[in-house]
């Protein structure tokens, strides 16, 4: 199932402009089993638009989120370290600037597999995790995480709330722009926080996607790509204030949002509601030639691959990411230049990758065969992956990312 929006997500504009269409794509993380192979895959248009009103880049098309997040879910955040250590660190900052202790409430949206909540959970700080993915909730519940396995919603919230549950902390990670109901998520942060609460939002800032032309992170799942300018108004629509924001760099870059009900807006977020305003996010001129960088980096991408494997070059890649099905399936990257995939998540293998059918391998698949290449389909983890795969480097494997610019690592 799929919707048109007929208009802007946030603002309710109608009149968003489309920048970039990445044509009829299967569902990043519907990963096929043998059996499903020969059967038809259900696809959908992947069109981005931006709202001149707000300010919104965002997805054109809603798929159902039961058909993107629930049964079958193949993405458990604990198989990279990377993310672990990152998450690891953000709650132990939080529990010392916020003061946490065994009379404080934590609740995580979309917590996944107990990844970050863990960490609460071992100082004795209450926790409740929310995730409608039934495997990753249930390996939450196994390490000793409390998790409800369903959307986190308007309605979710008064329920808790009437139970008597309010946070003082609510961590959203990768997960406000997976909402196809944004304000009913944002309001149900504003009912479940207690007043002097904080919630601790994690979002792929657009600015490093445009400008590192990260387009493989567009994908259904990804139905918002948040700037400041669009996420300050958002939350001012629902009685809360963006009071304080960090870059990270994790994902290819992304923001860290500190929001409260009470204004007290620190200058690093109207130093970067400015650098937006006079760098032009805020205007549909600067997405105007993403697309035509998009497709160079597919036709320099083909070239590549192309002129490896005719010179007798066996090709695989690394990472069964959603970022990697978006890449593949809008570079026509099949079998005939890839010969399998690798990844560490065992809930992927045996499995092959949308649209294209690549098979999807443990990672030793790379010493066992020795492919002479690999593309980096998960290159924000690049520093981690090449560090882990030195045996295979030393015998003399290459690995390739593919954006910024295709190259040869
Ligand atoms: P990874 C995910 O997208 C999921 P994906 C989600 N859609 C989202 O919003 C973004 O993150 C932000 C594997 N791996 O995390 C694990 C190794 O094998 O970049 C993953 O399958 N070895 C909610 O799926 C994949 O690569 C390693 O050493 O695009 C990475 O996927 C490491 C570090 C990872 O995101």
């Amino acid at each position: 199932m799929q919707e048109k929006i007929s208009a802007c997500r946030i603002c309710q504009s109608p009149g968003v402009v489309p920048v970039l269409s990445l044509g009829v794509t299967p569902l990043a993380d519907g990963l096929l089993k043998e059996d499903q192979i020969s059967a038809p895959e259900p696809r959908f248009p992947l069109s981005v638009a931006f709202c001149p009103e707000c300010s919104l880049v965002q997805l054109q098309e809603t798929v159902s989120p039961d058909q993107l997040f629930c049964q079958d879910y193949p993405y458990y955040s604990s198989f990279s370290p990377a993310l672990l250590k990152h998450s690891r660190e953000n709650a132990l900052n939080l529990i010392r600037l916020r003061n946490l202790n065994s009379g404080s409430f934590v609740i995580e949206l979309a917590s996944n597999d107990g990844y970050l909540l863990k960490n609460f959970v071992e100082h004795g700080i209450p926790v409740l995790g929310i995730d409608p993915a039934e495997g990753p909730a249930r390996a939450a519940e196994a390490i000793g995480v409390p998790t409800r396995c369903t959307f986190f919603s308007s309605q979710l919230a008064q329920d808790l709330r009437s139970e008597g549950k309010a946070a003082d902390v609510i961590v959203a990670n990768n997960v406000l722009a997976h909402v196809a109901d944004t304000h009913g998520f944002v309001d149900g942060i504003h009912t479940l926080l207690k007043d002097t609460g904080v919630a601790v939002i994690e979002a792929p800032y657009l600015k490093d996607l445009v400008q590192h032309c990260e387009f493989d992170t567009i994908y259904h799942e990804h139905l918002c790509y948040f700037s400041v300018t669009a996420l300050d108004r958002l939350f001012r629509m629902h009685g809360l204030f963006l009071n304080d924001v960090e870059r990270l760099s994790i994902h290819g870059g992304s923001l860290r949002l500190y929001v409260e009900k009470i204004e007290n807006v620190s200058p690093r977020v109207t130093t970067l509601l400015q650098e937006e305003r006079e760098e032009g996010l805020t205007h549909v001129r600067y997405y105007q030639d993403f697309a035509s960088r998009v497709e160079r980096i597919r036709t320099e991408l083909r070239m590549l691959l192309n002129d490896l494997k005719q010179k007798g070059a066996r090709i695989a890649a690394y990472g069964a990411a959603a970022k990697g099905s978006t890449l593949i399936n809008y570079c026509d990257l099949g079998t005939d230049l890839i010969d399998f995939v690798v990844d560490r998540n065992t809930h992927k293998h045996g499995r092959y990758m949308p649209g294209q059918h690549i098979p999807i391998l443990a990672t030793e698949a790379l010493l066992d065969k020795k492919p002479d290449y690999v593309l980096l389909l998960a290159w924000n983890f690049a520093d981690e992956i090449l560090e882990q795969q030195k045996a295979y480097r030393q015998l003399g494997g290459r690995f390739i990312t593919p954006v910024p610019h295709p190259r040869v690592m």
